[in-house]
C-alpha cells in the first residue's frame, strides 16, 4: 500500500474481515491471531489473563469502527454535545457490556465454548476501573450508557486514577485497604491521545503589568505547570451505531525529567519534580458523602476541569465553531461540585486568555453549566478555606471575589435592605474562618440546578438553597437517577430476562415502560412458578459463591435479605443489625419460637478515615460470628459479610434479594440507586420516606413496598422539640436488650470497650435517630416475615415490583435532561464500509 502524497490522492483500504466479522468462525480465527500477535502466547501456555485480553482486543476491534464513524460525524457535523464533568466514573468491567451492546454475546459465548473456553470465566478476570467511591460515580457510568444509547453527542471528562477506590479485606471482622492496582495487567479498552495533552498552571502569585499595547492585564505566574494526556475509553449505545468517549486526564511532569537535569543540573530535584506532578492522578480519595479539604483534591480537580474545557476549546477550534458560541456548542453538566472550579476557570480562559470583556465571558459562561446536587449532608458540602485556595489557585480567588461582588450586588437589587441574606448567599463563607462555598458557586454559575430526586428536589428549595430559590426559581428543577437496564438487568440476569423476554419480548431493554405488560402474567400460576424457579436459581448460585468464599452454608429456601451500599451511619447498617440481634434474642428466649428464616448478606466499603462506619462492620462481623454458630439458631438465622463489594460484584448479588434495605434516616439520602437496581430484578423493599424510594413507592403500589419510620417532617420535627435516645432506650423492652447486648461485650469476646463508641453515639445523641426508628422497623419486619410464608403472594409482589420499575431506567433520566434544558438532538450515525485513508 502506497501512502498517498497530497490531498487529492485517496487510498481505499478495506478493513480485513478478522477485525469485523462477527460468525463464530472468525471470532475463534480473530481470537487465536490475538493471543498470538499481541498477547505473544501460544494457547497451551496461556493464563486466563491472556485469553481474557485476546478476547477483548477481539471485541475492541470490532468497536473501532463504530467508534470513529462516531467522532467523524460529530466533527464534521459540529454537533451540540454534553460534556459530562465528574470526578468519578465507577464504570465496572466493560468485555460483557460491551459484548451485550454490540449484540454478540451469544456468538462470542458459543466461539469461546468450541476453544474449549468458559466466557463467564473471562468475564471474571477482567480488573473492572473502580474510579468512584459510590452511587455518584456509578450515576456517571449509567448516565453514559444511555446518552449512547440514545445516540446523544456526548463525551465524558474525569481523571484518569492509577489507583481507583482501594480492595476490602476483612482481618479478624475488621476492614483492612489494599490499593487498586487496576492497570497492572494493562487496560485494553484505553487509546492514549498524547496528541491532545494540554498543560495546567497551578500555585504562584498573579501581577498587574502592561501588554504590548500598554493596557494594564493581569497576568498568572504560576510556580508548577503539569501536563494532562488524555486516554479515551468507547462508550458503546445498545444496539446502536453509537460509541461515545469518556477521556480521563492521567497527569505527568511537563518535559521528561533529563531535560531538567540538563537545564538546571538538579538531576533530583528533577525527578522529584516529576513525582509530584504524577501524584495529581495518583489516587481517587475514597470519601463517599464527605468532602476532604486536602490540597492534592482541590490539585485533582483543577486539573481534571482546565484539561476538559481546553479540550472542547481545541475541539471548536477545529470545528471551526467561534468561541462565543461556546454554548451553543457545548452544555457542561456539573456532577456535584467537584468540578465546579471550571466556573472560574472558564472565566479565566475567556478573559485572561481570549482578551474577551468580563460581562461577555460572564454571559457565555452563564449559560454553559448546569450544577447537579448529589447531598443535604452538611459534612459533604465542598468549602475551600481561602488561604488554601489562594495558594493554589490565586487567579481564581481573584476571579471568584468578583463574581461574589456582582452577584451580591444583584442580591441587593432584588432583596434591598436585607444584609443578614447577604451575608448568608455571600460565595466567601466569613461566620469564622474564611471559606469558598463551592456549592454557591455552583448555582451562581450555572443556567440550571437540579437534585436527584423528587423529594430530594424539595429539600434542596427547602433548605439548603432556599435563599438561592428565591433568587433564582426559574433555575430549578428534578431529574430523578435511573439506572442502566443493560447492565443491571440483561448482563446481570440472564435468567430474568429469558423470563421476560418469553411472555413480553424484549423492547423493554430499550424502553422499559414495556415492563408493564408483566402485568397480564401476574394471575398465572405458571409463570409464577417459573419466577419461583428462577429466583431459587440464582439464589442457588449466590449461595455456592457464599461457600466458596466464606465457607458459610445458607439456605437458599430463606429469605435473602441484602444490604449493600456504602457504609455510613446515615444508611443505618446498625439499625438491621438492631433487628437481627432481636431476632436472636426472640430464639434464645425461646428456642422453639416460629419464625421465618433469613439469610442476611451485608455488602460495602467504610471510608478508611471513618471510624465509626469499620467499627459497625467489626459489629455485622462480630454478631455472625455467634449467630451462625448458635445451636440454638438452628441455621434459621445466617449474618454474611461479603467482603470488597464493587460493580463486578454487585452485578451477582442484586438478582438474589428477595428484600431489599433501604432504611436511610428521611432526608438524607438523596435519591439511592441501589434501591432501583434491586427491585428491578425482583426484591421487595423495606425502606423509609427517603430519597427515590418515594418514588419507588408510588410506581409500584403502596401494598407491594414495607414503608416504615419517620417522615422528614417528623424527624426535624422531633429534634426541634429535644430528641431524647434515651427514653426509647428505656421504653422498649426488645430495644434494651439488643442494645445491652452489644454494650455488654456478648459479641466481643466479654469486651464491654470495644463496641462503646457505637454505643455511646446511639444513646448520647444518635444524630440519625435509629432508636425512634427501631419500633416502626421492628413491626415492618415482622410483617415482612409473615408475607414471605405466603409465598405464592410474596412472587405476584415480585413481578409487580418488576412490571412497574419501567420509570427507573436512566433512559428515562437522560431523556428528561436533554428535553429539558440540555436542548441536544439524537445523531444518527452511519456505518461507512471502508476507511479512508486521505493526506
Ligand atoms: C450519592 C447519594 O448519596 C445518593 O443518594 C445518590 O443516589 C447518588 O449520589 C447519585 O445521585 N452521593 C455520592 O455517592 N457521593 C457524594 N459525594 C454525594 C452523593
Amino acid at each position: 500500500q502506497t501512502l498517498p502524497n497530497s490531498s487529492e490522492t485517496v487510498t481505499e483500504v478495506r478493513v480485513e474481515d478478522d477485525r469485523t466479522g462477527l460468525s463464530v468462525e472468525t471470532l475463534k480465527r480473530a481470537f487465536a491471531d490475538n493471543l498470538f500477535y499481541i498477547q505473544g502466547k501460544f494457547p497451551q501456555i496461556a493464563s486466563k489473563n491472556d485469553f481474557y485480553m485476546a478476547l477483548a482486543y477481539t471485541v475492541r476491534d470490532r468497536l473501532l469502527r463504530r467508534w470513529l464513524n462516531t467522532a467523524e460525524t460529530y466533527s464534521r457535523n459540529a454537533s451540540r454535545t454534553v460534556a459530562y464533568l465528574s470526578a468519578e466514573f465507577l464504570m465496572g468491567p466493560q468485555l460483557g457490556n460491551n459484548l451485550i451492546n454490540l449484540g454478540i454475546y451469544d456468538q462470542v459465548n458459543q466461539a469461546m465454548q468450541e476453544l474449549g473456553l468458559d466466557l463467564r470465566e473471562l468475564l471474571e478476570e477482567e480488573e473492572e476501573p473502580g474510579l468512584g467511591n459510590g452511587g455518584l460515580g456509578r450515576l456517571a457510568a449509567c448516565y453514559l450508557d444511555s446518552l449512547a444509547t440514545l445516540e446523544i453527542p456526548s463525551l465524558g471528562y474525569g481523571i484518569r486514577y492509577e489507583f481507583g477506590i482501594f480492595d476490602q479485606d476483612i482481618k479478624d471482622g475488621w476492614q483492612v485497604e489494599i490499593t487498586d492496582k487496576w492497570l497492572s495487567a494493562g487496560n485494553p479498552w484505553e487509546l492514549p491521545r498524547p496528541e491532545w495533552s494540554v498543560e495546567v498552571k497551578l500555585g504562584g502569585h498573579t501581577e498587574k503589568r502592561a501588554d504590548e499595547h500598554g493596557n494594564f492585564k493581569i497576568y498568572w505566574v504560576p510556580n508548577q505547570v503539569v501536563k494532562g494526556i488524555p486516554y479515551d475509553t468507547p462508550i458503546l449505545g445498545y444496539k446502536t451505531n453509537t460509541a461515545n468517549t469518556l477521556r480521563l486526564w492521567k497527569a505527568e511532569a511537563v518535559e521528561s525529567f533529563d531535560f531538567y537535569a540538563f537545564d538546571s543540573g538538579d538531576y533530583l530535584g528533577a525527578v522529584h519534580q516529576k513525582t509530584v506532578s504524577e501524584n495529581i492522578s495518583k489516587v481517587l480519595y475514597p470519601n463517599d458523602n464527605s468532602a476532604q479539604g486536602k490540597e492534592l483534591r482541590l490539585a485533582q480537580q483543577i486539573f481534571f476541569v482546565s484539561c476538559s474545557l481546553k479540550d472542547m476549546m481545541r475541539i471548536m477550534e477545529q470545528q471551526k465553531v467561534p468561541l462565543e458560541q461556546f454554548p451553543e456548542k457545548f452544555v457542561i453538566q456539573l456532577n456535584d461540585t467537584h468540578p465546579s472550579v471550571a466556573i472560574p476557570e472558564l472565566m479565566r480562559l475567556l478573559v485572561d486568555e481570549y482578551d474577551m470583556p468580563w460581562e461577555k465571558a460572564w454571559g457565555i459562561t452563564k449559560q454553559s453549566f448546569a450544577y447537579t446536587n448529589h447531598t443535604l449532608l452538611p459534612e459533604a458540602l465542598e468549602r475551600w478555606p481561602i488561604g488554601l485556595f489562594g495558594k493554589m489557585l490565586p487567579r481564581h480567588l481573584e476571579i471568584i471575589y468578583e463574581i461574589n461582588k456582582r452577584f451580591l450586588d444583584e442580591v441587593r437589587m432584588k432583596f434591598p435592605d436585607d444584609t443578614d441574606r447577604l451575608r448568608r448567599m455571600s460565595l466567601i463563607d466569613e461566620s469564622g474562618e474564611r471559606y469558598v462555598r463551592m456549592a454557591f458557586l455552583a448555582c451562581v454559575g450555572s443556567y440550571s440546578i437540579n437534585g436527584v430526586a423528587a423529594l430530594h428536589t424539595e429539600l434542596l428549595k427547602k433548605d439548603v438553597l432556599h435563599d438561592f430559590y428565591e433568587m433564582y426559581p426559574e433555575k430549578f428543577n428534578n431529574k430523578t437517577n435511573g439506572v442502566t437496564p443493560r447492565r443491571f438487568m440483561v448482563l446481570s440476569n440472564p435468567r430474568l430476562c429469558r423470563l421476560l423476554n418469553s411472555k413480553i419480548g424484549d423492547e423493554w431493554i430499550k424502553n422499559l415502560y414495556e415492563l408493564k405488560k408483566l402485568e397480564a402474567f401476574v394471575e398465572d400460576p405458571e409463570f409464577r412458578r417459573q419466577w419461583r424457579e428462577m429466583k431459587l436459581e440464582i439464589k442457588q448460585d449466590v449461595a455456592d459463591y457464599i461457600k466458596k468464599t466464606t465457607d458459610i452454608d445458607v439456605n437458599v429456601n430463606s429469605m435473602f435479605d441484602i444490604q449493600a451500599k456504602r457504609f455510613h451511619e446515615y444508611k443505618r447498617q446498625h439499625l438491621n443489625v438492631l433487628h437481627i440481634i432481636t431476632l436472636y434474642n426472640r430464639i434464645k428466649a425461646n428456642p422453639d419460637i416460629d419464625i421465618t428464616p433469613r439469610t442476611f448478606l451485608f455488602g460495602g466499603k467504610a471510608a478508611p478515615g471513618y471510624y465509626i462506619a469499620k467499627l459497625i462492620i467489626k459489629l455485622i462481623n462480630s454478631v455472625g460470628d455467634i449467630v451462625n454458630r448458635d445451636p440454638d439458631v438452628r441455621d434459621r438465622l445466617k449474618v454474611v459479610f461479603l467482603k470488597d463489594f464493587n460493580v463486578k460484584f454487585a452485578q451477582r448479588i442484586y438478582p438474589s434479594a428477595d428484600l431489599s434495605e433501604q432504611i436511610s434516616t428521611a432526608g438524607k439520602e438523596a435519591s439511592g440507586t441501589g434501591n432501583m437496581k434491586f427491585a428491578l430484578n425482583g426484591a421487595i423493599t423495606i425502606g423509609t420516606l427517603d430519597g427515590a424510594n418515594v418514588e419507588i413507592r408510588e410506581e409500584v403500589g403502596a401494598e407491594n413496598f414495607f414503608l416504615f419510620g419517620l417522615t422528614t417532617e417528623e424527624v426535624y420535627a422531633l429534634k426541634k422539640e429535644g430528641y431524647q435516645p434515651w427514653e426509647y432506650y428505656q421504653k422498649d423492652p426488645e430495644l434494651k436488650l439488643a442494645i445491652d447486648r452489644i454494650a455488654s461485650g456478648f459479641f466481643s469476646h466479654g469486651d464491654p470497650k470495644l463496641f462503646k463508641p457505637l454505643v455511646d453515639h446511639l444513646l448520647g445523641n444518635d444524630q440519625y435517630m435509629l432508636l425512634a426508628d427501631y419500633r416502626s422497623y421492628i413491626d415492618t419486619q415482622d410483617r415482612v416475615s409473615e408475607a414471605y410464608r405466603d409465598i405464592d403472594r410474596w412472587v405476584r409482589m415480585s413481578i409487580l415490583n418488576v412490571a412497574r420499575m419501567g420509570k427507573f431506567s436512566s433512559d428515562r433520566s437522560i431523556r428528561d435532561y436533554c428535553e429539558d434544558f440540555w436542548k441536544v438532538q439524537p445523531v444518527n450515525i452511519e456505518l461507512k464500509e471502508y476507511v479512508q485513508a486521505t493526506a
